[in-house]
């Protein structure tokens, strides 16, 4: 009668350190990893929307104080557009996300994008 086995566990390569004879080995080796791109959301100027629904936004999203905030605002407002805050690329994403989505929901034509950093 034939005897039905187990299949085998595959045999893996072994991972056991190279052999250096008991001397220690001290390697310096280039930094092979770059630091990730960081990216700027950036929020524009509109004659419409009103500056207290900026600070608002300024507050919630980007964590700023009331003071920070409305410095922002207003750099805004009279330059034309200002840096929110600087994140890896997809929180700047959401950030923008959420800054569109909550000026859609209160009818405010407010814009602001994400872009990366030099
Ligand atoms: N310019 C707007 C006003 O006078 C205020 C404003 C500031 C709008 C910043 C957008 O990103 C902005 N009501």
């Amino acid at each position: 009668m034939a005897t039905i086995r187990p299949p085998k566990a595959p045999t893996r390569p072994s991972i056991a350190p190279p052999d250096t004879g008991g001397a220690a080995v001290v390697e310096r080796r280039a930094q092979k990893t770059t630091p990730p791109q960081m990216h700027q959301v950036v929020m524009l100027n509109d004659d419409y929307t009103p500056m207290e629904f900026v600070v608002v936004v300024l507050q919630e999203f980007f964590h700023k104080d009331r003071e920070a905030a409305t410095q922002i605002m207003l750099k805004i407002h009279l330059e034309g557009k200002g840096v929110c805050g600087v994140y890896s690329r997809d929180v700047a994403a959401t950030k923008v996300e959420q800054v569109l989505d909550a000026a859609r929901h209160a009818g405010h034509p407010l814009q602001c994008l994400s872009e990366p950093v030099e």
